[in-house]
């Protein structure tokens, strides 16, 4: 579901400013310096594309499609490397799953209330993207609900709060230490009763590797289905843009517990590894949803390739 249609190129490109500043000023630099095109830049464009944590397999890729495309072309000018290789990152974006369902609007109408759990690990991103996301949502004509099934923080209730209030949407609490199911069981029937059409249930963050806090997403989801059969009609996993490779071990694992239907990364305006989208992309069937590209609450975005691939080139 990409209903938020949330792109501004400037601020795009602002919060991945990092990222492009590692990798298309690195790449420059390293066509620039070198007076003949020869394997050595392409073993150095290689290494930036690495540093940039796009991943070693991806990197390879995209190195040996951008060798035989330039061999092809029979032209080692500059601008050709530039763009060949622009291109051949494009397609590995382009080639990932990529969010092409329009039906959005359908769906929550349809679907109503229409649930969307979101989960990761502990400081990732989910609260703060939820606030977010409910503010889209509340700006394109939608009732939205809160639930806050992070019962296990004494201040995660406030900080929630916080975000609600900033996007003027109603939030569900129960006292730190409460069962998570029952907040999302109240959560959902206030929505059926007020017939809300979109909530967004907040889970406190959970390592893959604590197995009691995997049952209680598989309890959350049953108790979910009881009160909505349809619920959840959206499992996001958030994941920080700073974790790497991590992500891909995040994704698998939470795969195992529950069907994901798209990923969120954040915080991809404090990293010059924003690269982790094209392993991402590269690896993942899940797709990426939206991307966090700062702190306050206009800044999520949907994922887009093209436009993710022209703020780092242009
Ligand atoms: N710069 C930046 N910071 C973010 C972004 N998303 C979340 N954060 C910060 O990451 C920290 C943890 O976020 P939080 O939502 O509490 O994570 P949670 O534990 O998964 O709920 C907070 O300080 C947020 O402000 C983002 O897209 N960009
Ligand atoms: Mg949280």
């Amino acid at each position: 579901m990409a209903i938020l249609k949330n792109i501004n190129f400037n601020k795009l490109k602002q919060g991945l400013s990092k990222t492009k500043d590692k990798l298309f000023t690195g790449i420059t630099e390293a066509i620039s310096t070198k007076a003949v095109f020869d394997e050595d830049i392409l073993d150095e464009l290689e290494e930036i594309l690495i540093t940039s944590d796009i991943g070693m397999d991806t990197a390879m890729k995209i190195i040996h499609n951008t060798r035989a495309e330039l061999y092809y072309l029979n032209d080692r000018s500059k601008e050709a490397i530039i763009s060949t290789l622009k291109n051949e990152m494009k397609t590995v974006l382009l080639n990932a799953i990529q969010n092409t369902d329009n039906s959005d609007s359908t769906d929550i109408s349809t679907n109503k209330p229409y649930v969307i759990l979101v989960v990761g690990v502990n400081g990732a991103g989910k609260t703060t993207t939820i606030g977010k996301l409910a503010y889209n949502y509340k700006k394109a004509g939608y009732s939205v609900l809160i639930g806050s099934a992070d019962t296990f923080r004494a201040a995660a209730n406030e900080q929630l709060d916080i975000w609600a209030k900033r996007a003027d949407v109603e939030i569900v609490q129960k006292e730190t230490g409460a069962d998570p199911s029952s907040v999302v069981y109240e959560t959902l029937n206030i929505a059926k009763s007020e017939n809300t059409d979109i909530v967004l249930i907040d889970t406190a963050g959970r390592l893959h590797t604590k197995s009691n806090l995997m049952k209680e997403l598989e309890k959350i989801k049953t108790v979910m289905g009881k009160v909505v059969p349809h619920a959840p009609n959206e499992v996001y996993l958030v994941v920080d843009g700073n974790s790497g490779q991590n992500v891909l071990v995040q994704a698998r694992e939470f795969s195992k517990v529950t069907e994901l239907t798209g990923l969120i990364v954040t915080k991809l305006d404090g990293t010059a590894k924003g690269g982790v989208v094209f392993q991402i992309s590269a690896q993942q069937k899940i797709p990426i949803k939206y991307i966090g590209v700062g702190e306050k609450i206009e800044d999520l975005q949907d994922f887009d390739a093209s436009k993710f691939i022209e703020a780092l080139f242009d």
